[in-house]
């Protein structure tokens, strides 16, 4: 299959998929520390971006081009985070092995945005999961995401820092693989390049409930490890 069609396929079992009227929402991160249970946390610039496409303001990116270091110091877990998903096909997956099934996972986005990117809907950017056996996506309603203070002057010509957002507490993944997925899903034009509004995303973390002892992992993609060395070395 090749990515152009890859790319389709994934937007469309996005697309597709009903709402499932699950109880979400977004926030600062605030009651994240009230959140019990065991908690993992996986890069955004380890997933497997081999099909990537974006944009930025004035470029085309494609593939592990999307790791961008936080050379402004915004607090990016790892030091690095995905960029340039400003066009209606970007997405990223995270792909999430468990241990056995669980349910009520708490799934929470450290994300920023850039200046002029004050907010994002659920409507405006998709975050889902499925098991591999599913086929269609479960979306998340999770409201708004708020890049509060977004057009600030950060450090001159830095970025906003990093804020950890609370997607759902409702997550549920299987025993084996399964997928947590973030998709852009608007049209708007925000300057240059750049077709289509996004977030920069820096990791997530799934809380697995206290109760539970499901061990999760993730699956490292190789390519992207490789070019996180290549750019240690500049
Ligand atoms: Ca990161």
């Amino acid at each position: 299959m090749n990515k152009k069609i890859l790319r389709t396929v994934i937007g469309t079992l996005f697309a597709a998929t009903m709402c499932f009227g699950m109880t979400a929402f977004a926030g600062d991160g605030a009651d994240k520390e009230e959140i019990k249970g065991t908690s993992y946390k996986f890069e955004a610039e380890h997933t497997d971006l081999s099909v990537f496409f974006g944009r930025g303001y004035s470029n085309e990116t494609t593939g592990v081009g999307a790791i961008c270091y936080d050379k402004y110091q915004a607090g990016a877990s790892n030091d690095y985070f995905i960029c340039d998903m400003y066009d209606t096909s970007s997405f990223i997956s995270f792909t999430i092995e468990s241990s056995e099934d669980v349910e009520n996972v708490t799934l929470i986005l450290r994300a920023t945005a850039e200046k002029g990117i004050e907010s994002l809907t659920d409507k405006e950017f998709m975050i889902g999961y499925r098991a591999e056996a599913d086929t269609e996506m479960t979306r998340i309603e999770f409201g708004t995401l708020e890049f509060d203070d977004v057009n600030s002057d950060w450090k001159g010509s830095g970025l906003r820092p990093f804020s950890d957002y609370v997607i759902s507490k409702e997550v549920s993944l299987k025993k084996g693989v399964n997928y947590v997925g973030f998709a852009v899903s608007n049209d708007e034009k925000i300057g240059g390049t750049a077709v289509a509004k996004a977030p920069i995303i820096d990791c997530i973390e799934l809380i697995v409930p206290e109760d539970c002892k499901a061990e999760l992992t993730m699956e490292e993609n190789a390519a992207s490890l490789k070019q996180i060395e290549r750019l240690e070395d500049e």
